[in-house]
């Protein structure tokens, strides 16, 4: 039988990076709504993403997306994240809102257009060396409409030559992280359109290239956490990018419709070794909150995210072989539900206390006035929006 005592421990290390355009205002095709307090600089999205960490101390790191994030001088822009307690993650590229990249990016038959595209990401790596950020997260939104409008073959080639190119401008430390997405904003094939073609990607470019997976990329009744095991087991799984999907790529708060299927995924990374603090598996955000307030949206997810590693930690690793290996289909069953069905609010709120930090987040977070102090601050500019 495990215990909260027994993985207290195991919580000290989790370190989940947010996104920046989490803090800016977002949408649906049909409408983007602005709010009060949403930030109107870099700088402002980078105190946010500080102010979440501050209430959860869950949150070191935030994303950053070029160009949406660009600004002239990105070491006054480490200073500043430092200042604020955090550091500057992932440098996410952009080739999916320029004219240029409407059939394609990396992928572009048009070797101009292509060229174009590898220099944006040694641009996102110049941004990397300025902010000392380690992974440059590649998602593309290359693909196409009709059958036949493409020769989805050369474009498997072209993009295998993009990415070398861009691969061998990291130094040793740095990693090119390839996302894959199984439809949206093309609509007929998708040039990374699961984990197959991401991994097969990455081995070509071999040391230092290892693949996303954004949780709400996958088909519907898709077995995420076998994606998991099989990526932790090729030693290819780099990064998540978590949030929750009923539809299709909804970016909505991570394990709020689905808390089983984030267990199920916390506990086969747990099993793969992926959550050991050298494993190299980045927990990442990413979500939009286009209703709700962003800074409790964000203390909400990574609580969510913590919960669901506390409980999948729980699962009593031995009792659960010793069923497996004897057969035991309903015994084995009940150990791993057990772990999921404990509450362990209570235990958090009394761990988080014993480390000075607000026993409730959410509450807290509530409670100290920070939302209306923004919200009376930030008027005047422009409101951030992706
Ligand atoms: C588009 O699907 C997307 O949501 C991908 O998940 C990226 O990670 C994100 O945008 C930011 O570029
Ligand atoms: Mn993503
Ligand atoms: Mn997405």
């Amino acid at each position: 039988m495990t215990t909260f005592d027994d993985i207290a421990p195991q919580l000290e290390h989790q370190a989940i990076e947010v996104p920046s355009w989490a803090y800016g205002n977002s949408g649906t095709r049909f409408k983007v709504f602005g709010s009060p307090g949403t930030p109107r600089t870099v700088e402002e999205k980078i105190d946010d993403a500080a102010t979440v960490h501050r209430f959860t101390g869950l949150a070191p790191k935030v994303a950053l997306h070029i160009p949406w994030d660009l600004v002239d001088n990105f070491s006054a822009l480490r200073r500043h994240a430092e200042d604020q307690g955090v550091a500057i993650g992932t440098i996410n590229s952009n080739t999916f809102q320029d004219d240029d990249y409407k059939l394609g990016g990396l992928t572009h038959h048009d070797e101009a257009v292509r060229q174009k595209a590898i220099d944006h990401h040694l641009q996102c790596i110049e941004v990397m060396y300025a902010t000392g950020s380690k992974d440059l997260k590649i998602w593309l939104a290359d693909g196409s409409n009709y059958p036949g409008q493409a020769d989805m073959r050369s474009r498997q080639d072209r993009l295998a030559d993009s990415l070398q190119r861009i691969h061998a401008e990291l130094d040793a430390e740095q990693r090119l992280v390839l996302e894959y997405k199984i439809f949206e904003p093309a609509f007929y094939h998708t040039d990374v359109p699961d984990w197959g073609t991401a991994l097969l990607h990455v081995q070509a470019l071999g040391e230092n290239a290892v693949v996303c997976l954004d949780t709400g990329h996958h088909a519907p009744s898709t077995n995420v956490e076998f994606i998991v095991a099989q990526l932790l087991r090729a030693g290819k799984l780099g990064s998540f990018d978590f949030n929750s999907r009923n539809y299709a790529d909804d970016d909505l708060i991570v394990g709020s419709a689905d808390p089983f299927q984030l267990f199920r995924i916390l506990f086969e990374v747990i099993r793969g070794g992926g959550y050991e603090p050298d494993s190299g598996v980045a927990f990442m955000l990413d979500q939009c909150h286009n209703i709700e307030k962003k800074i409790p949206g964000q203390i909400r997810s990574v609580l969510n995210v913590q919960e669901m590693t506390a409980r999948a930690l729980l699962v009593d690793r031995e009792a659960l072989a010793e069923a497996q290996q004897a057969g035991d289909v309903l015994g084995a069953h009940e150990t791993f539900m057990d772990a999921f069905y404990t509450d362990v609010r209570g235990d958090l709120a009394a761990w988080r206390e014993s480390r000075g930090l607000p026993a409730e987040p959410m509450k807290a977070y509530a409670a100290s006035g920070h939302q209306e102090t923004i919200e009376a601050d930030r008027v005047g500019g422009t409101q951030m929006s992706w």
